[in-house]
């Protein structure tokens, strides 16, 4: 059976988490990785027997002709989409608009699926849809699919039958990534792939863990974690160095050094095996080392990006995110004693926000010695504990309204906040601003570009601030 995965064009950040002038900034930084949901299963289904296609629509700036174009050339049975809720409007569109061209049947998963199954497959050019893991039941579905069997004993999937949509049994988050292929990555334009803070190509993303066991209450991932070993993540970076040429790896773990023995174990084998190649890792500041930081660099890590969020005491405690700020300070020092890049995340608009929460956070932004900081207006992910409080007492459910085409994401309204949505805008570019444009910080990204290539992308991106 001849299948074809499709990562719709055009990937972006959505606008609410940003004014327009910085939402420009980062749209036109698109988002050029590659999707390793999509890569793994490619990789599972070829070792099964399929033939498989992958077209990263998305990094190669694929148009509908240039989809079209590849599938009847490949000629698949099944069209494979993938969405977040995010950007699942869109990727509604660009299923609409490939099946005019090439009418097979349309088979969705990701994240979103695991929310709004049902919602999604009200949409009649949507097929089938794969609820939470799809290792398992992707092949399963194929298979039935091909044999005509009934999908009714197949877990975790939704489909519709007369007319009405299905969802079978709850699927187990239970498949080790150990027990599945390395993603396919010769199935990906490799050299296409980059992001503004690479600094060399070829670039790749990497997981070495599923899940995080901290339950901050704005954040929707598994609880349970399913991690790697050590051996089996330092085979997967020899192969990307060996078979790929990767030359840095961004590793999209949520936080990459929660297991400290498991993180020595692969430093001793990137250290044993002399495998030079460049990384960089997100984890939390409560999470390092200055042992583990200064053996990191040694390594080829050149940066740790941190989630910082908030300076105020009470939102912190409210969101369940209590790291105190002298760890933070300690995590950021060390980083950046070692030659480590440090990039901060940070959020206004959260619930109880004021003037002065948000004026708190952005002078510890300016305090901290980071070199760079993402700084996004606070909107609720659905599945958060902040997002099951908010719909429990609004009685609003946004994001089904929205996979339902009855609001857009223009019409998203901050929650429990004492600032208007003109405050925040303002306090949005202020922060940026301050953060971006201080002489002193101006002064030591220049002295520390390497190269025309860095010095253009570091322009245009203050530039548009302006
Ligand atoms: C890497 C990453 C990114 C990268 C994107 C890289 C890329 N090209 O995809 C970057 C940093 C750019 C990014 C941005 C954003 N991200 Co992101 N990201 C991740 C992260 C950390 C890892 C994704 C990954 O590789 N997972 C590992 C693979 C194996 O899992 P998977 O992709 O989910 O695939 C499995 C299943 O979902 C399913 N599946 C997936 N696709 C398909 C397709 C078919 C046909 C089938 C059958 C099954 C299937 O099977 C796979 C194997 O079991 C996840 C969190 C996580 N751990 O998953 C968040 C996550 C996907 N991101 C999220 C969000 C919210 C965003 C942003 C909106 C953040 C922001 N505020 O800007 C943006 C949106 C940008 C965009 N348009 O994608 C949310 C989505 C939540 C939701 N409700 O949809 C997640 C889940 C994090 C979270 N818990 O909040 N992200
Ligand atoms: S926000 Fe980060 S630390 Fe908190 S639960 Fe999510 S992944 Fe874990």
């Amino acid at each position: 059976m001849k299948v074809s995965f499709i990562y719709t064009p055009k990937q972006r950040v959505n606008k609410c988490y940003y004014t327009e002038k910085i939402w420009k900034n980062y749209s036109e930084n698109a988002i050029l990785l590659p999707h390793l949901g999509m890569a793994y299963l490619a990789a599972l289904l070829k070792k099964k027997g399929f033939e498989v296609q992958l077209i990263d629509a998305n990094v190669l700036n694929l148009n509908e002709k240039d989809i079209q174009k590849r599938l009847f050339d490949f000629k698949p049975e099944y069209l494979l989409f993938t969405s977040i809720t995010d950007n699942f409007r869109d990727t509604l569109w660009w299923i609409r608009c490939i099946k005019k061209m090439y009418n097979v049947p349309a088979i969705i998963g990701g994240p979103h699926m695991e929310l709004y199954p049902k919602e999604t497959l009200g949409y009649d050019c949507i097929d089938y849809g794969v609820i939470g893991d799809g290792w398992e039941t992707l092949p399963e579905l194929l298979s039935a699919l091909d044999n005509k069997k009934p999908l009714s004993d197949i877990k975790g999937l939704c489909f519709r039958k007369d007319g009405e949509v299905i969802t079978t049994e709850k699927r187990p988050k239970t498949v080790s990534l150990e027990n599945v292929p390395f993603p396919a990555r010769d199935l990906l334009p490799n050299d296409k792939y980059d992001t503004v803070l690479s600094k060399k190509c070829p670039i790749t993303t990497m997981i070495t863990a599923l899940g995080c066991p901290f339950r901050c209450t704005y954040c929707c991932t598994d609880t349970v974690i399913r991690s790697r070993s050590a051996k089996h993540i330092v085979s997967e970076i020899e192969e990307c160095i060996n078979r790929y040429g990767i030359k840095e790896i961004v590793f999209y773990d949520e936080t990459f050094t929660i297991d400290k023995a498991r993180i020595f174990e692969v430093l001793d084998l990137i250290e044993g095996k002399k495998l030079n190649f460049l990384w960089s890792i997100r984890t939390r500041a409560d999470c390092v080392t200055k042992e583990m930081i200064d053996r990191m660099a040694k390594l080829g890590c050149i940066r740790i990006n941190y989630g910082i969020e908030s300076a105020d005491e009470g939102i912190l405690k409210s969101i369940r995110r209590n790291i105190p700020l002298s760890v933070i300070k300690n995590a950021v020092r060390w980083s950046r004693e070692a030659g480590i890049t440090v990039f901060g995340f940070f959020m206004i608009g959260l619930p109880d926000e004021t003037k002065q929460t948000v004026e708190k956070t952005i002078n510890l932004m300016l305090e901290l010695d980071l070199d760079f900081v993402q700084l996004n207006k606070f909107v609720p992910i659905p599945g958060s504990e902040v997002y099951e409080q908010i719909k429990n007492e609004t009685g609003e459910d946004f994001w089904r309204d929205y996979t339902l085409g009855k609001v857009n994401l223009e019409d998203f309204k901050p929650y429990k906040i004492n600032l208007t949505p003109q405050e925040l805008d303002h306090y949005l570019e202020k922060g940026y601003k301050a953060f971006y444009y201080r002489p002193k910080y101006i002064w030591r990204k220049l002295i520390a570009v390497r190269s025309f290539k860095e010095l253009y992308r570091m322009a245009s991106a203050a530039l548009s601030l302006k």
